[in-house]
């Protein structure tokens, strides 16, 4: 069956797992990045991971699970949740006993950071990736520092606040070209950018289901995409249930993410992820 699933994360692959996000895209097939939140507010594991020694062994066992990228966050994104801001010397804080230990476990780790000094700070402590929610438009110098280093940048599409009436496809797509453009300016390649359409981020529950299910019309980016439905609310919306009990909706959501171009999903549930689409990708093979 392994033929089936190329390059699969078996423990042997993972000898000479690919050290960069360009490689692991050279793969042909979805990637799974594993979320590690190192805070105590995060919406579904807010507290768990804060530990140095509990978050570095949830790293280590996503990795061993096949988790392709590790995507380290300090702080707490959550745009209804009421997260409390954090300054950055706490964010920086927080990563320090656990981003360059992670860093060390073999797969590209990605800092989810809305600021330009804690990605600074991150990527010369190990990460090989940013991951900004705010799509370089909120802190202008993230385009410079990501520029500087020569990283990947994921751009991810978020507004403050929800419109119903809102053609969601077209406000990402036209929320994209002004990032592109930021980038461009900046001095950041192209082949360095990975889109996001941001699931539950500035949408009603109704537009992220949109969003997964016309995924497609942002192929004409020419870009990779990634999507991160893990455990989020409008999972709740459809079929209740606490944050910890979303697994189903959150796998449904990725399986249809990649049949529709996502290459990349975010999720807190690697084995399961994992297992779900080498299964997808297997029956597609077979077709
Ligand atoms: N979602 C969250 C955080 N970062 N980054 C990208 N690129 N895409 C996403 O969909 C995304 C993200 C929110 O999830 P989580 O990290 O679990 O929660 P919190 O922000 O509360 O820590």
């Amino acid at each position: 069956m392994a033929a089936l699933y190329p390059n699969a994360n078996s423990a042997s692959d993972r000898k000479c797992a690919p050290s960069s996000l360009w490689e692991l895209l050279r793969l042909k097939r979805a990637l799974i990045m594993g979320i590690l939140n190192v805070t105590p507010d995060s919406f579904s594991d807010g507290g768990r991971f804060i530990d140095p020694t509990s978050a570095l062994a949830h790293a280590r066992r996503m990795v061993s699970l096949g988790a392709d990228i590790l995507d380290i966050g300090a702080e707490s994104t959550r745009p209804y949740g009421g997260a409390v801001a954090v300054p950055m010397e706490e964010e920086i804080r927080r990563l320090t006993p656990i981003l360059p230990a992670a860093a060390e476990l073999g797969v590209p780790v990605s800092i989810d950071t809305m600021k330009s000094e804690v990605a600074a700070w991150a990527l010369a402590s190990g990460a090989t990736i940013v991951n900004d929610v705010w799509g370089l438009q909120r802190d202008r110098a993230m385009a410079h520092v990501a520029a500087e280093h020569g990283t990947p940048v994921i751009i991810m599409h978020n507004r403050e606040h929800a419109d119903p009436a809102l053609d969601i496809m077209a406000e990402i797509s036209a929320f994209f070209a002004r990032s592109l453009e930021i980038a461009v300016a900046a001095g950041l390649p192209r082949h360095n950018i990975v889109l996001d359409p941001g699931i539950g981020f500035g949408k009603t529950p109704e537009q992220s289901l949109i969003a997964i299910a016309r995924l497609a019309e942002l192929k004409s980016f020419g870009l990779p995409l990634l999507v991160g439905a893990s455990r989020k609310r409008f999972i709740d919306k459809i079929s209740p249930a606490p944050p910890d009990q979303r697994l189903g909706g959150s796998v449904a959501a990725h399986v249809l993410a990649v049949t529709n171009g996502a290459v990349i999903v975010r999720t807190h549930d690697v084995a399961e992820t994992v297992q779900a689409l080498r299964v997808t990708a297997a029956i597609e093979n077979v077709r």
